[in-house]
């Protein structure tokens, strides 16, 4: 076994990827292998799941909705808190998972940990919370009102780049819903989804529960290509590439069924004249060399006012120089490796082709040399013509525009077809007010002196256009996973009929 957390989160060497409680024994699905990407060996294997565990796994979802949706909310919120506590708990090792098997560097990792507690938190208030209106009917004697009521099990599909958190920002809120929850993890990450699903059969075991949360580690197909076409599972919620929202998309709405996604960004920062540039500069880095690039809300385009490119973009180049990369487990560093090899090519592929479009890389641009999947973050000058930049690279490549005015900088910001995350830096209440005005940024996210990652989970999380529309974690994104009843009660003796209509025999 190659790193005492493994063992102490219950992994083996080869382990089961489907099931909850009483899992599948022999899954008969394709075999995975999990890499740590910082030396690219194996961590251990896990055998995933084939539609026959598949369809196990519904249907064992389906029993234990009928149960779950008729616990109150406030008891079911009682479990998640149990869940946050016990992520408590676990939190340095499960942190520590996540930097060996995502390659976060150990704060992101515990980071990580922390947002799901953090949600967990959120959802025992919401327990409390799933509020309806009421509202006043134009008919004596009667009485309107809105209830909500869980959706069903639901199918959660998540990226490798947030393995644990994106399952808890749904898992958390749909379970105080009511709805039981299938999790299909990115086939990078399976064993952090795997300790964490022991984490929950634990919590609900010691309530007699099994089937609120399961775990069907698997290929796109079969595994997720079945939940999408499923009607069993009313709504999915994925996280990850346009490309696959868009199949998700056609399968679900096919079926009519509901799907809430969060798919790719194109992030921008517009620095003004007038910004903080101290405060800036701290911002950016974080922003576009955190995660080594690869969250969805990373920065990629730096939309700089053209009379302080120059000496901002040096700036930028010395700060670079200074990022720690290496082992994200070490102390210290502040950039792990990409998840896999293809990110790499990825990466290098998307640098020749920015030198091929006219830009100029001003630093980084190559593959560090040493075992797993490092590279340099890199700052590239650009234009916001070039199909590269309209494009979301997985990957630590910053692009630098230049604008004059603000208008321009808004045609800029908003002329791609991704509106996930962005930001402002300035020191002008106007400026900041225009970029938050209708005319403004189009994103879900806009953001007036702090970066374009690394946000809370109280707000509601997602963004417009190519993002996909959804919205995950706080606020009252938990009206995704219910359904809402229009309710009218007549407790008077006679039967009015609503806009006056009449209808009287005899
Ligand atoms: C993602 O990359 O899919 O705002 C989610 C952030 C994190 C979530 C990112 N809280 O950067």
């Amino acid at each position: 076994m190659s790193h005492p957390v493994l063992a102490r989160l219950g992994l083996n060497e080869v382990n089961s990827g489907a099931g909850c409680g009483e899992w599948i024994a022999r899954p008969g699905g394709h075999e995975i292998l999990s890499i740590n990407p910082a030396d690219g060996k194996p961590l251990a294997r896990v055998r995933g799941a084939g539609l026959a565990d598949y369809n196990q796994i519904v249907e064992r979802a389906q029993a234990a909705f009928l149960k779950w949706r008729m616990t109150p909310a406030p008891a079911r919120g009682e479990i998640v808190r149990q869940l946050g506590n016990a992520l408590r708990d676990a939190k340095d090792d499960l942190g520590m998972l996540v930097t060996l098997e995502a390659g976060k560097i150990s704060s992101e990792g515990l980071g990580e940990v922390q947002e799901m507690i953090d949600i967990c938190d959120f959802a025992v208030g919401l327990s409390r919370q799933l509020y309806g209106l009421t509202m006043p009917s134009e008919r004596p004697g009667h009485r309107m009102f809105e209830q909500w009521h869980p959706l069903g099990p639901i199918g959660v599909i998540t990226a490798f780049n947030f393995p644990v958190a994106v399952w808890a920002w749904n898992a958390a809120i749909a379970a105080v819903c009511g709805d039981c929850v299938i999790w299909k993890p990115s086939t990078e990450t399976p064993l952090t989804a795997i300790a964490v699903q022991r984490i929950c059969d634990r919590v609900l075991a010691a309530h007699g529960l099994v089937g609120v949360f399961s775990l069907c580690v698997g290929e796109a197909d079969p595994v997720g290509i079945a939940m999408a076409a499923d009607p069993r599972l009313p709504l999915i919620s994925a996280t990850g590439s346009c490309a696959m929202g868009r199949k998700v998309a056609v399968a679900v709405s096919e079926r009519l069924g509901r799907s809430l996604l969060e798919l790719g960004g194109n992030n921008a920062v517009i620095l003004a004249e007038s910004a903080n540039l101290d405060l800036a500069l701290r911002a950016v880095l974080f922003a576009a060399v955190g995660t080594a690039g690869q969250r969805c809300t990373t920065l990629r385009r730096l939309i700089v006012h053209e009379s302080i490119a120059e000496d901002f973009t040096a700036r930028l180049v010395r700060a670079y120089g200074s990022v720690k990369i290496g082992d994200p487990a070490e102390p210290g560093v502040l950039m792990g490796p990409l998840i896999n090899e293809r990110a790499v090519t990825t990466m290098l592929r998307a640098c020749e082709t920015i030198v091929a479009q006219g830009g100029k890389i001003v630093y980084g641009g190559k593959r560090l040399d040493r075992a797993g999947f490092f590279v340099e973050p890199t700052v590239a000058l650009a234009r916001g013509d070039m199909p590269i930049v309209r494009d979301e690279t997985f990957a630590p490549i910053l692009y630098v525009l230049t604008y004059k005015t603000l208008d321009e900088a808004l045609v800029l910001h908003n002329g791609v077809e991704q509106g996930l995350s962005s930001a402002i830096f300035t020191e002008r209440v106007t400026e900041a007010e225009t970029f938050l005005s209708a005319r403004g940024s189009d994103c879900g996210i806009a953001n007036v002196n702090i970066g374009t990652s690394g946000a809370e989970i109280g707000g509601a999380f997602g963004g417009e256009k190519q993002t996909g529309g959804g919205r995950e974690a706080g606020s009252d994104s938990w009206k995704s996973y219910m359904r809402r009843q229009t309710c009218t009660i007549n407790g008077g003796g006679d039967l009015p009929l609503a806009q006056g209509v009449k209808f009287d025999v005899g």
